[in-house]
């Protein structure tokens, strides 16, 4: 039985995830009880998730098919829930994670067409158990604003270097979730300043806490 809390940060390319999670990073620094907040990232968190990571996003030699893309974040997904996330909300932490499944729904389900988000859930529940985030915060931009914010930051990885058709699928894919699971989701206009988004992500983590 979980004694913690379980937040993910959740959206497509150049949402501004990293800017907002390196917000908290130094609100929680702030925070008398900074010791119970743990942030992970997806994929990665492990030693191994770190490697899969690197396989995952920059391995060119030998181009992983959609299914084996897919069974590579869960790999890391798994490995990450199992030694870091569980460990941590039994001891009544409040777990963030940089994505968690919603990103598998959105990429491999949506975007690469390999299954319906239903049935994403489902291969979820057999790997990982009945995990699910407490809340989501979905930072909604466009893949054409998200294009834009793209176009200074180079190297892109081999899922960023997807076209415009791949990315707005991604959307859709969050849209759907979101939708689905709205009990949990707190989608947020993601054009916004870095500071107005922060000040709602900010209320709405106190009001949990
Ligand atoms: N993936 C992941 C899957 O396909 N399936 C899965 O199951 C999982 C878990 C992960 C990749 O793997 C895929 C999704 C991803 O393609 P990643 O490094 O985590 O790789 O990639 P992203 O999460 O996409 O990281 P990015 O760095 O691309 O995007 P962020 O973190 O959302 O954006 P951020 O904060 O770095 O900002 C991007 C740019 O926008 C500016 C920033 O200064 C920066 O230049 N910016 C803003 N500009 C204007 N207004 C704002 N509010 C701004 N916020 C940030």
């Amino acid at each position: 039985m979980n004694k913690g809390k379980f937040i993910t940060f959740e959206g497509g390319e150049a949402c501004g995830k990293t800017t907002q999670v390196n917000k908290l990073k130094e609100y929680i620094a702030s925070l008398p009880n900074s010791d119970r907040f743990l942030l992970v990232r997806e994929p990665g968190g492990t030693a191994l998730g770190e490697e899969l990571r690197r396989l995952i996003l920059n391995y060119e030699t030998d181009k992983p098919t959609a299914m084996a893309e897919l069974m590579m974040f869960f790999a890391s997904r798994c490995q990450l829930v199992e030694k870091v996330i569980k460990p941590a909300l039994a001891e009544g932490k409040i777990v963030i994670a940089d994505r968690f499944y919603d990103s598998t729904i959105a990429y491999q389900g949506e975007a690469r067409g390999l299954m319906s988000a239903e049935e994403i859930l489902s291969l979820t529940r057999l790997i990982i158990g009945d995990l699910k985030p407490d809340l989501t915060f979905y930072l909604k931009l466009s893949p054409e604003e998200a294009f834009k914010r793209k176009t200074n930051a180079l190297p892109l990885d081999r899922i960023e270097k997807e076209g415009i058709l791949f990315h707005q699928k991604v959307a859709k894919g969050y849209d759907y979730i979101a939708n689905l699971e709205s009990e949990r989701f707190c989608v947020i206009d993601a054009s916004k300043t870095p500071d107005e988004i922060f000040e709602v992500i900010k209320s709405k983590i106190e009001e949990m806490m």
